[in-house]
């Protein structure tokens, strides 16, 4: 069995929130967060049950890709949600989890991340956290969110030259120093749980507010690889859905529902 350095006691002593974390699966190695999480959903686990392991052997990002989570480097973590809201704001959860993310990095690092559409965070234009979001609906309503959260914590440039991962950085290569990985995560679900909260209460707008004074790109030309087509606009803004909106060459706007960009 693989040691687990962040031990499950440690989380709940330093946690400051009511539900999220409250009920915790730490593991020393696991397939995927994201997958456990959601077993444990459909077999009923509450709203907030943490899911956290020390390396994921099949760690998932979107559309297949593959999430590198090294044993002991990272934060690589799920939380299962149970909001009861419209099944159209699923779309917003990405934003809702990358500000928090940003939010925690601000008030205990002083690092100010850069937010990439959709779901990436960025320091010095290199990623360091990626988020996925997976719905499971019930007759078309939410039955449960699973928010997975990939962070680069203690890695080294060894680190990622050794898996090719040529656009990646940790915490520590940007920092130079030692990051208490429970500080961190118990910050993170402290946001995260405030802006749940607030989002349930008043909507989504601040949020969409959030993202887009952290985002870098808003007004720059980009290209979006949608579908094996590749469209050329400018990022103009987020819509009230949460969709991206490029400007085109004939000032037409067009609205994104999902894809990746470059610049
Ligand atoms: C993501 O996908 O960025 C979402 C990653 C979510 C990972 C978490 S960890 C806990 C939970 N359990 C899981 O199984 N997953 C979640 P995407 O935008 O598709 O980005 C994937 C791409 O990022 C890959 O194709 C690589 O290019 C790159 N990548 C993979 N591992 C990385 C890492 N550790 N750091 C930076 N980039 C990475």
């Amino acid at each position: 069995m693989k040691h687990i350095a962040i031990d499950p006691d440690k989380i709940r002593e330093s946690l400051r929130t009511h539900s999220f974390g409250r009920s915790i699966h730490a593991f020393g190695t696991i397939t995927s967060t994201n997958e456990f999480a959601r077993t444990i959903a459909q077999q009923g686990a509450v709203e907030g049950t943490l899911v956290i392991s020390e390396e994921q052997t099949a760690g998932k990002g979107r559309l297949q890709r593959k999430w590198h989570s090294q044993y002991g480097k990272g934060l690589w973590f799920s939380i299962v949600l149970r909001p009861s809201i419209k099944s159209s704001s699923v779309v917003h959860f990405p934003y809702l989890t990358s500000v928090s993310i940003a939010q925690a990095l601000e008030k205990t690092l002083s690092l100010s991340p850069e937010l990439k559409w959709p779901n990436d965070l960025l320091i010095n234009s290199k990623k360091f956290c990626g988020v996925l979001s997976e719905i499971e609906f019930h007759k078309n309503e939410i039955n449960f969110i699973i928010i997975g959260i990939g962070i680069n914590v203690m890695q080294d440039v060894t680190d990622f030259s050794s898996q090719t991962l040529t656009n990646a950085t940790s915490l520590y290569i940007e920092l130079h120093k030692y990051i208490d990985r429970v500080n961190l995560l118990s910050e993170i679900l402290f946001h995260f749980e405030k802006n749940y909260i607030h989002i349930i209460e008043n909507g989504f707008s601040s949020i969409l507010e959030e993202w887009q004074i952290r985002c870098p790109f808003i007004g720059r030309k980009i290209k979006i690889n949608r579908d094996g087509e590749t469209l050329n606009g400018i990022f103009r803004r987020l819509d009230n859905s949460g969709s991206l909106i490029l400007e085109l060459d004939d000032k037409s706007e067009m609205k994104i529902f999902a894809g990746d960009f470059n610049l």
